[in-house]
Protein backbone atom coordinates (compact mmCIF):
# COMPACT_ATOMS: atom_id res chain seq x y z
CA UNK A 1 0.00 0.00 0.00
CA UNK A 2 2.99 2.03 0.35
CA UNK A 3 5.37 3.28 -2.48
CA UNK A 4 8.28 4.78 -2.36
CA UNK A 5 9.09 4.87 -5.97
CA UNK A 6 6.79 7.89 -6.68
CA UNK A 7 8.32 11.70 -5.98
CA UNK A 8 5.85 13.63 -3.39
CA UNK A 9 5.82 17.38 -3.19
CA UNK A 10 4.06 19.74 -0.47
CA UNK A 11 4.41 23.06 1.35
CA UNK A 12 6.44 22.12 4.11
CA UNK A 13 5.78 25.76 6.04
CA UNK A 14 2.91 27.11 7.62
CA UNK A 15 0.54 29.08 5.35
CA UNK A 16 0.35 32.66 5.87
CA UNK A 17 3.03 35.31 5.44
CA UNK A 18 6.25 34.39 6.67
CA UNK A 19 9.89 35.46 5.41
CA UNK A 20 10.41 32.34 3.67
CA UNK A 21 8.45 29.08 2.64
CA UNK A 22 10.16 25.96 1.63
CA UNK A 23 8.72 23.53 -0.78
CA UNK A 24 10.21 19.82 -0.92
CA UNK A 25 9.89 17.36 -3.25
CA UNK A 26 11.13 13.72 -1.99
CA UNK A 27 11.93 10.81 -4.08
CA UNK A 28 13.13 9.25 -7.49
CA UNK A 29 12.38 11.82 -9.38
CA UNK A 30 13.01 15.03 -7.43
CA UNK A 31 15.96 16.30 -9.17
CA UNK A 32 14.47 16.04 -12.44
CA UNK A 33 11.20 17.56 -11.48
CA UNK A 34 13.37 20.15 -9.68
CA UNK A 35 14.96 20.93 -13.11
CA UNK A 36 11.85 21.34 -14.98
CA UNK A 37 10.66 24.17 -13.27
CA UNK A 38 14.24 26.04 -11.47
CA UNK A 39 16.10 27.97 -13.95
CA UNK A 40 19.64 28.03 -12.94
CA UNK A 41 19.20 23.66 -13.42
CA UNK A 42 17.52 23.54 -16.26
CA UNK A 43 20.77 23.63 -18.60
CA UNK A 44 22.86 22.62 -15.54
CA UNK A 45 24.11 19.06 -16.02
CA UNK A 46 25.44 18.17 -12.83
CA UNK A 47 23.79 19.81 -9.98
CA UNK A 48 26.56 20.11 -6.86
CA UNK A 49 24.46 18.07 -3.92
CA UNK A 50 24.09 20.22 -0.61
CA UNK A 51 24.65 23.44 -2.09
CA UNK A 52 21.92 26.48 -2.27
CA UNK A 53 21.69 27.64 -6.06
CA UNK A 54 19.71 31.18 -6.82
CA UNK A 55 17.36 31.53 -9.58
CA UNK A 56 14.27 31.64 -10.22
CA UNK A 57 11.36 29.32 -10.50
CA UNK A 58 10.00 29.85 -14.11
CA UNK A 59 7.03 28.36 -15.99
CA UNK A 60 8.17 26.17 -18.12
CA UNK A 61 5.51 27.09 -20.81
CA UNK A 62 5.39 30.92 -20.70
CA UNK A 63 9.12 31.24 -19.42
CA UNK A 64 7.10 33.93 -16.45
CA UNK A 65 8.78 33.58 -13.40
CA UNK A 66 7.12 32.78 -10.43
CA UNK A 67 9.31 33.97 -7.58
CA UNK A 68 13.14 34.06 -6.61
CA UNK A 69 14.03 31.26 -4.92
CA UNK A 70 16.87 29.32 -3.51
CA UNK A 71 17.09 25.51 -3.86
CA UNK A 72 18.88 22.74 -2.50
CA UNK A 73 19.56 19.15 -3.64
CA UNK A 74 19.81 15.74 -0.95
CA UNK A 75 20.63 12.80 -2.82
CA UNK A 76 20.01 9.73 -1.44
CA UNK A 77 20.30 8.19 1.34
CA UNK A 78 21.84 11.70 2.81
CA UNK A 79 18.35 13.17 3.30
CA UNK A 80 15.52 13.31 5.74
CA UNK A 81 13.60 10.57 3.78
CA UNK A 82 16.88 8.60 2.68
CA UNK A 83 15.89 9.28 -1.11
CA UNK A 84 16.49 12.25 -3.41
CA UNK A 85 15.12 15.23 -1.21
CA UNK A 86 14.84 18.75 -3.09
CA UNK A 87 13.70 21.86 -0.94
CA UNK A 88 12.74 24.82 -2.30
CA UNK A 89 12.96 28.66 -0.04
CA UNK A 90 10.96 30.73 -1.94
CA UNK A 91 9.09 33.61 -0.10
CA UNK A 92 6.91 32.59 2.25
CA UNK A 93 3.39 34.37 1.27
CA UNK A 94 0.90 31.93 -0.29
CA UNK A 95 0.49 32.63 -3.49
CA UNK A 96 4.45 31.82 -4.78
CA UNK A 97 4.17 28.54 -2.44
CA UNK A 98 1.00 27.26 -3.73
CA UNK A 99 2.05 28.43 -7.18
CA UNK A 100 5.57 26.42 -6.94
CA UNK A 101 3.47 23.51 -5.79
CA UNK A 102 1.11 23.53 -8.78
CA UNK A 103 4.03 23.53 -11.12
CA UNK A 104 5.77 20.82 -8.99
CA UNK A 105 2.77 19.08 -9.46
CA UNK A 106 2.10 19.05 -13.47
CA UNK A 107 5.66 18.60 -13.45
CA UNK A 108 5.62 15.03 -12.19
CA UNK A 109 5.16 15.02 -8.71
CA UNK A 110 2.49 13.94 -6.89
CA UNK A 111 0.51 15.76 -3.77
CA UNK A 112 2.21 14.03 -0.15
CA UNK A 113 -0.33 13.00 2.23
CA UNK A 114 -0.19 13.84 6.14
CA UNK A 115 3.79 12.90 7.43
CA UNK A 116 4.61 11.43 4.36
CA UNK A 117 8.58 12.55 4.40
CA UNK A 118 8.79 11.20 7.97
CA UNK A 119 6.50 7.77 7.17
CA UNK A 120 9.47 7.55 3.96
CA UNK A 121 12.06 8.58 6.69
CA UNK A 122 10.87 5.22 8.70
CA UNK A 123 10.34 2.95 6.20
CA UNK A 124 13.64 3.23 4.76
CA UNK A 125 15.01 3.01 8.41
CA UNK A 126 16.35 6.42 8.69
CA UNK A 127 14.06 6.95 12.07
CA UNK A 128 12.02 4.34 13.81
CA UNK A 129 8.35 4.44 14.66
CA UNK A 130 9.26 5.87 18.06
CA UNK A 131 11.33 8.71 16.62
CA UNK A 132 9.20 9.66 14.23
CA UNK A 133 6.52 10.21 16.09
CA UNK A 134 8.95 12.59 18.16
CA UNK A 135 9.14 14.51 15.48
CA UNK A 136 5.30 15.41 15.56
CA UNK A 137 5.65 16.04 19.20
CA UNK A 138 8.79 18.37 18.77
CA UNK A 139 6.90 20.28 16.29
CA UNK A 140 3.53 20.09 18.71
CA UNK A 141 5.28 20.66 21.66
CA UNK A 142 3.95 23.60 24.23
CA UNK A 143 6.39 23.69 27.07
CA UNK A 144 10.35 23.62 27.25
CA UNK A 145 9.86 20.63 29.34
CA UNK A 146 8.02 18.99 26.52
CA UNK A 147 10.09 19.85 24.06
CA UNK A 148 12.91 18.34 26.27
CA UNK A 149 11.04 14.77 26.64
CA UNK A 150 10.65 15.12 22.66
CA UNK A 151 13.95 16.07 21.80
CA UNK A 152 14.78 12.84 24.05
CA UNK A 153 12.67 10.97 22.71
CA UNK A 154 13.55 11.95 19.14
CA UNK A 155 17.40 11.14 19.92
CA UNK A 156 16.50 7.43 20.67
CA UNK A 157 16.75 7.14 24.17
CA UNK A 158 13.16 5.23 24.11
CA UNK A 159 13.57 2.95 21.24
CA UNK A 160 16.89 1.72 22.62
CA UNK A 161 15.76 0.97 25.83
CA UNK A 162 12.82 -1.09 24.44
CA UNK A 163 15.05 -2.27 21.92
CA UNK A 164 17.59 -3.60 24.52
CA UNK A 165 15.06 -4.77 26.52
CA UNK A 166 13.40 -6.85 23.64
CA UNK A 167 16.32 -8.30 22.65
CA UNK A 168 16.93 -9.93 26.21
CA UNK A 169 13.11 -10.89 25.73
CA UNK A 170 14.26 -12.75 22.08
CA UNK A 171 17.31 -14.68 23.76
CA UNK A 172 15.14 -15.97 26.34
CA UNK A 173 12.16 -17.26 24.03
CA UNK A 174 15.48 -19.06 22.23
CA UNK A 175 15.92 -20.83 25.51
CA UNK A 176 12.20 -21.71 25.85
CA UNK A 177 11.82 -23.37 22.94
CA UNK A 178 15.46 -25.23 22.84
CA UNK A 179 13.42 -26.67 26.26
CA UNK A 180 10.42 -27.50 24.55
CA UNK A 181 12.07 -29.37 21.86
CA UNK A 182 14.30 -31.06 24.53
CA UNK A 183 12.09 -31.20 27.36
CA UNK A 184 14.81 -34.09 28.99
CA UNK A 185 17.53 -31.55 29.24
CA UNK A 186 17.68 -29.34 32.36
CA UNK A 187 16.71 -25.45 31.28
CA UNK A 188 19.21 -23.00 32.86
CA UNK A 189 17.22 -20.85 35.39
CA UNK A 190 19.42 -17.94 34.48
CA UNK A 191 18.46 -18.18 31.02
CA UNK A 192 14.78 -17.60 31.43
CA UNK A 193 13.90 -16.72 34.85
CA UNK A 194 16.72 -14.29 35.27
CA UNK A 195 16.04 -12.53 32.46
CA UNK A 196 12.42 -12.12 32.61
CA UNK A 197 12.54 -10.55 36.24
CA UNK A 198 15.27 -8.25 34.89
CA UNK A 199 13.37 -6.92 31.46
CA UNK A 200 10.52 -6.70 33.85
CA UNK A 201 12.08 -4.29 36.32
CA UNK A 202 12.97 -2.34 33.16
CA UNK A 203 9.85 -1.92 32.01
CA UNK A 204 8.41 -0.89 35.43
CA UNK A 205 10.98 1.51 35.82
CA UNK A 206 10.23 2.79 32.30
CA UNK A 207 6.38 3.17 33.08
CA UNK A 208 6.97 4.66 37.08
CA UNK A 209 7.23 7.99 35.34
CA UNK A 210 5.10 7.75 32.52
CA UNK A 211 2.00 9.39 33.77
CA UNK A 212 4.53 12.76 34.47
CA UNK A 213 5.60 12.27 30.92
CA UNK A 214 2.10 11.95 29.54
CA UNK A 215 1.19 14.73 31.44
CA UNK A 216 4.08 17.01 29.84
CA UNK A 217 3.16 16.17 26.43
CA UNK A 218 -0.63 16.28 26.30
CA UNK A 219 -1.12 19.03 28.91
CA UNK A 220 -3.87 18.83 31.68
CA UNK A 221 -7.79 20.90 31.01
CA UNK A 222 -8.46 23.24 34.18
CA UNK A 223 -12.21 24.52 34.13
CA UNK A 224 -12.85 27.95 35.79
CA UNK A 225 -16.78 27.84 37.11
CA UNK A 226 -18.60 29.64 39.72
CA UNK A 227 -21.95 31.72 39.35
CA UNK A 228 -21.73 35.01 37.32
CA UNK A 229 -19.59 38.50 38.53
CA UNK A 230 -17.43 36.04 41.41
CA UNK A 231 -14.37 37.14 39.10
CA UNK A 232 -13.65 34.10 36.76
CA UNK A 233 -12.79 36.15 33.85
CA UNK A 234 -10.01 38.54 36.15
CA UNK A 235 -9.15 35.43 38.06
CA UNK A 236 -7.90 33.96 34.50
CA UNK A 237 -6.17 37.05 33.00
CA UNK A 238 -4.65 37.18 36.61
CA UNK A 239 -3.07 33.47 35.66
CA UNK A 240 -2.28 34.85 31.77
CA UNK A 241 -1.11 37.76 33.23
CA UNK A 242 -2.67 39.63 30.65
CA UNK A 243 -6.34 41.00 29.93
CA UNK A 244 -7.24 38.13 27.68
CA UNK A 245 -11.08 37.90 28.78
CA UNK A 246 -13.60 40.87 28.89
CA UNK A 247 -13.82 41.88 32.70
CA UNK A 248 -17.01 43.96 33.59
CA UNK A 249 -18.88 44.93 36.64
CA UNK A 250 -21.93 43.50 34.85
CA UNK A 251 -22.93 39.99 35.28
CA UNK A 252 -22.94 37.56 32.28
CA UNK A 253 -19.98 39.09 30.82
CA UNK A 254 -18.33 35.81 29.56
CA UNK A 255 -21.06 34.45 27.36
CA UNK A 256 -18.89 31.74 25.41
CA UNK A 257 -16.04 29.41 27.24
CA UNK A 258 -12.85 30.41 25.92
CA UNK A 259 -9.52 28.35 26.41
CA UNK A 260 -5.50 30.01 27.07
CA UNK A 261 -2.52 27.27 27.95
CA UNK A 262 0.12 28.46 30.60
CA UNK A 263 3.01 26.85 30.84
CA UNK A 264 2.85 25.51 34.91
CA UNK A 265 6.16 23.66 35.96
CA UNK A 266 6.93 22.75 32.23
CA UNK A 267 2.96 21.43 32.36
CA UNK A 268 0.76 22.66 29.47
CA UNK A 269 -2.25 23.98 31.53
CA UNK A 270 -5.05 25.04 29.23
CA UNK A 271 -7.37 26.86 31.35
CA UNK A 272 -10.71 27.36 30.33
CA UNK A 273 -12.62 30.45 31.16
CA UNK A 274 -16.54 29.95 31.17
CA UNK A 275 -19.55 31.71 31.48
CA UNK A 276 -21.23 31.95 34.75
CA UNK A 277 -23.73 29.10 35.94
CA UNK A 278 -26.49 30.91 37.37
CA UNK A 279 -30.08 31.51 36.04
CA UNK A 280 -29.66 32.48 32.28
CA UNK A 281 -31.81 35.47 31.12
CA UNK A 282 -31.88 34.68 27.43
CA UNK A 283 -31.09 31.88 24.38
CA UNK A 284 -27.06 32.91 24.38
CA UNK A 285 -26.59 32.55 28.41
CA UNK A 286 -28.62 28.99 28.25
CA UNK A 287 -26.16 27.81 25.77
CA UNK A 288 -23.38 29.26 27.47
CA UNK A 289 -23.99 27.69 30.45
CA UNK A 290 -24.10 24.51 29.24
CA UNK A 291 -21.08 24.70 27.86
CA UNK A 292 -19.75 25.54 31.08
CA UNK A 293 -21.10 22.69 32.26
CA UNK A 294 -19.90 20.84 29.67
CA UNK A 295 -16.08 22.55 30.41
CA UNK A 296 -16.33 21.47 33.41
CA UNK A 297 -17.31 17.50 32.99
CA UNK A 298 -14.18 17.59 30.17
CA UNK A 299 -11.73 19.18 32.28
CA UNK A 300 -9.47 17.70 34.68
CA UNK A 301 -9.40 19.74 36.93
CA UNK A 302 -12.01 22.27 38.13
CA UNK A 303 -11.50 26.30 39.85
CA UNK A 304 -14.60 26.49 41.66
CA UNK A 305 -14.56 30.43 42.07
CA UNK A 306 -16.37 32.20 44.37
CA UNK A 307 -16.95 35.77 45.91
CA UNK A 308 -15.90 35.71 49.26
CA UNK A 309 -17.09 39.73 49.96
CA UNK A 310 -21.08 38.08 49.69
CA UNK A 311 -22.44 35.33 51.33
CA UNK A 312 -22.87 31.47 49.93
CA UNK A 313 -25.96 31.63 47.76
CA UNK A 314 -28.13 29.03 46.05
CA UNK A 315 -26.35 29.63 42.92
CA UNK A 316 -22.93 28.76 44.11
CA UNK A 317 -24.14 25.66 45.76
CA UNK A 318 -25.43 24.32 42.41
CA UNK A 319 -22.21 25.03 40.78
CA UNK A 320 -20.60 22.83 43.62
CA UNK A 321 -22.79 19.77 42.86
CA UNK A 322 -22.31 20.25 39.19
CA UNK A 323 -18.74 20.19 40.16
CA UNK A 324 -19.14 16.92 42.52
CA UNK A 325 -16.75 14.86 43.31
CA UNK A 326 -14.23 15.77 40.36
CA UNK A 327 -10.96 16.57 41.14
CA UNK A 328 -11.05 20.50 42.17
CA UNK A 329 -9.95 23.44 44.29
CA UNK A 330 -11.99 26.59 45.83
CA UNK A 331 -10.79 29.38 45.14
CA UNK A 332 -12.47 32.42 47.77
CA UNK A 333 -11.97 35.32 45.78
CA UNK A 334 -11.86 39.20 46.34
CA UNK A 335 -10.08 38.65 49.33
CA UNK A 336 -9.18 42.55 49.39
CA UNK A 337 -12.68 43.25 50.31
CA UNK A 338 -14.35 42.62 53.48
CA UNK A 339 -15.04 39.10 53.60
CA UNK A 340 -19.23 37.93 54.26
CA UNK A 341 -18.29 34.33 54.16
CA UNK A 342 -15.43 31.25 54.55
CA UNK A 343 -17.36 29.34 52.16
CA UNK A 344 -15.65 26.23 54.01
CA UNK A 345 -18.54 24.03 53.60
CA UNK A 346 -18.97 24.20 49.40
CA UNK A 347 -16.50 21.21 48.49
CA UNK A 348 -15.06 20.56 52.04
CA UNK A 349 -12.99 17.89 50.09
CA UNK A 350 -11.04 20.59 48.01
CA UNK A 351 -8.41 22.74 49.16
CA UNK A 352 -9.53 25.95 49.80
CA UNK A 353 -7.51 29.06 48.95
CA UNK A 354 -8.16 32.88 49.01
CA UNK A 355 -6.95 35.47 46.34
CA UNK A 356 -7.71 38.70 45.27
CA UNK A 357 -7.81 38.81 41.54
CA UNK A 358 -7.91 42.27 41.23
CA UNK A 359 -4.46 42.90 43.46
CA UNK A 360 -2.73 39.53 42.87
CA UNK A 361 -2.90 38.66 46.71
CA UNK A 362 -2.68 34.97 47.03
CA UNK A 363 -2.58 33.90 43.09
CA UNK A 364 1.01 32.44 43.62
CA UNK A 365 -0.09 30.42 46.27
CA UNK A 366 -2.68 29.55 43.47
CA UNK A 367 -0.51 28.47 41.24
CA UNK A 368 1.31 26.20 43.42
CA UNK A 369 -1.90 24.38 44.40
CA UNK A 370 -2.86 23.61 40.94
CA UNK A 371 0.79 22.28 39.70
CA UNK A 372 1.04 20.49 43.00
CA UNK A 373 -2.75 18.91 42.20
CA UNK A 374 -1.94 18.54 38.75
CA UNK A 375 1.91 16.47 39.56
CA UNK A 376 0.77 15.06 43.17
CA UNK A 377 2.25 11.51 43.52
CA UNK A 378 4.60 12.50 40.69
CA UNK A 379 8.67 11.93 41.44
CA UNK A 380 9.76 15.34 40.94
CA UNK A 381 13.47 13.83 40.23
CA UNK A 382 15.05 16.13 37.54
CA UNK A 383 15.35 13.73 35.23
CA UNK A 384 13.07 13.53 32.20
CA UNK A 385 10.48 11.21 31.63
CA UNK A 386 11.10 9.31 28.84
CA UNK A 387 7.72 7.71 28.02
CA UNK A 388 5.15 10.12 27.17
CA UNK A 389 3.00 8.68 25.11
CA UNK A 390 -0.28 6.84 26.38
CA UNK A 391 0.86 4.44 22.88
CA UNK A 392 3.94 3.71 24.40
CA UNK A 393 2.80 3.26 27.66
CA UNK A 394 -0.06 0.89 27.23
CA UNK A 395 2.44 -1.89 24.84
CA UNK A 396 4.92 -1.00 27.92
CA UNK A 397 2.12 -2.14 30.34
CA UNK A 398 0.81 -5.06 27.87
CA UNK A 399 4.57 -6.43 27.74
CA UNK A 400 4.95 -5.82 31.55
CA UNK A 401 0.94 -7.96 31.90
CA UNK A 402 2.51 -10.39 29.72
CA UNK A 403 5.92 -11.37 31.46
CA UNK A 404 4.19 -11.19 34.95
CA UNK A 405 1.80 -13.66 33.57
CA UNK A 406 5.14 -16.04 32.33
CA UNK A 407 6.99 -15.53 35.73
CA UNK A 408 3.75 -17.04 37.10
CA UNK A 409 3.79 -19.80 35.20
CA UNK A 410 7.05 -20.45 35.53
CA UNK A 411 6.84 -20.37 38.90
CA UNK A 412 3.89 -23.15 39.49
CA UNK A 413 6.28 -25.38 37.11
CA UNK A 414 3.58 -25.20 34.15
CA UNK A 415 3.79 -25.88 30.52
CA UNK A 416 7.05 -24.17 28.40
CA UNK A 417 4.58 -23.23 25.84
CA UNK A 418 2.07 -21.03 28.05
CA UNK A 419 5.72 -19.68 29.09
CA UNK A 420 6.41 -18.81 25.69
CA UNK A 421 2.91 -17.42 24.52
CA UNK A 422 3.02 -14.86 26.91
CA UNK A 423 7.05 -13.84 26.21
CA UNK A 424 6.25 -13.71 22.40
CA UNK A 425 3.60 -11.27 23.59
CA UNK A 426 5.69 -8.89 25.14
CA UNK A 427 8.03 -9.15 22.19
CA UNK A 428 5.01 -8.35 19.84
CA UNK A 429 4.29 -5.19 22.15
CA UNK A 430 7.93 -3.91 22.34
CA UNK A 431 8.01 -4.27 18.28
CA UNK A 432 5.05 -1.66 18.31
CA UNK A 433 6.82 0.86 20.25
CA UNK A 434 9.52 1.22 17.60
CA UNK A 435 8.02 0.19 14.67
CA UNK A 436 9.49 -3.61 13.99
CA UNK A 437 6.08 -5.35 14.49
CA UNK A 438 3.70 -2.31 13.26
CA UNK A 439 1.32 -3.16 11.02
CA UNK A 440 -0.33 -0.78 8.02
CA UNK A 441 -3.00 0.21 10.19
CA UNK A 442 -1.01 1.60 12.81
CA UNK A 443 1.21 2.89 10.72
CA UNK A 444 -1.47 4.84 8.76
CA UNK A 445 -3.26 5.97 12.18
CA UNK A 446 0.27 6.99 13.48
CA UNK A 447 1.26 9.30 10.24
CA UNK A 448 -2.51 10.74 9.75
CA UNK A 449 -1.65 12.74 13.33
CA UNK A 450 1.29 14.29 11.35
CA UNK A 451 0.76 17.92 9.32
CA UNK A 452 1.13 18.42 5.56
CA UNK A 453 4.49 18.36 4.54
CA UNK A 454 6.27 16.72 7.65
N1 LIG B 1 -12.56 43.92 44.59
C1 LIG B 1 -12.41 42.96 43.74
N2 LIG B 1 -13.14 42.91 42.60
C2 LIG B 1 -12.96 41.91 41.74
C3 LIG B 1 -12.01 40.87 41.99
N3 LIG B 1 -12.07 40.00 40.95
C4 LIG B 1 -12.98 40.46 40.08
N4 LIG B 1 -13.52 41.62 40.55
C5 LIG B 1 -14.57 42.42 39.91
O1 LIG B 1 -15.74 41.64 39.81
C6 LIG B 1 -16.45 41.95 38.61
C7 LIG B 1 -16.69 40.68 37.81
O2 LIG B 1 -15.44 40.17 37.37
P1 LIG B 1 -15.33 39.12 36.19
O3 LIG B 1 -13.91 38.67 36.16
O4 LIG B 1 -15.91 39.66 34.94
O5 LIG B 1 -16.26 37.97 36.77
P2 LIG B 1 -16.87 36.70 36.04
O6 LIG B 1 -18.24 37.04 35.64
O7 LIG B 1 -16.87 35.62 37.06
O8 LIG B 1 -15.99 36.37 34.87
C8 LIG B 1 -15.59 42.97 37.87
O9 LIG B 1 -16.10 44.24 38.17
C9 LIG B 1 -14.22 42.80 38.49
O10 LIG B 1 -13.46 43.96 38.43
C10 LIG B 1 -11.26 40.94 43.21
O11 LIG B 1 -10.42 40.10 43.53
N5 LIG B 1 -11.51 41.99 44.05
MG1 LIG C 1 -16.39 36.21 32.95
Amino acid sequence: MYTLDDTIAAISTPLGHGGIGIVRLSGPDALAVARRVFDRWTAEPAVDPHHLYHGHIVRPETGRRVDEVLVSYMPAPHSYTRQDVVEINAHGGLLPLREILALCLRHGARPAREGEFTLRAFLNGRLDLAQAEAVRDVIQARTEASLRVAVEQLGGRLSQETRALRRRLVRALAYLEAGIDFPDEDLPDEEIAGPLGAVLAGLEALLSDASRGLIYRQGVRVAIVGRPNVGKSSLLNRLLQMERAIVTPVPGTTRDTLEETIDLRGVPVVLVDTAGIGAPRDVVERLGVERSEQAAARADLVLLVVDGSAPACAEDEAVARLVGQRPAIAVVNKEDLPQADDYARLLPDAPHLRVSAATGAGVRALEEALAEAILSGQAQAGAEPVVSDPRHRDLLQRAADALRAAQETLGAEGALELVAVDVEEAVQALGEITGETAGEDLLETIFRSFCIGK
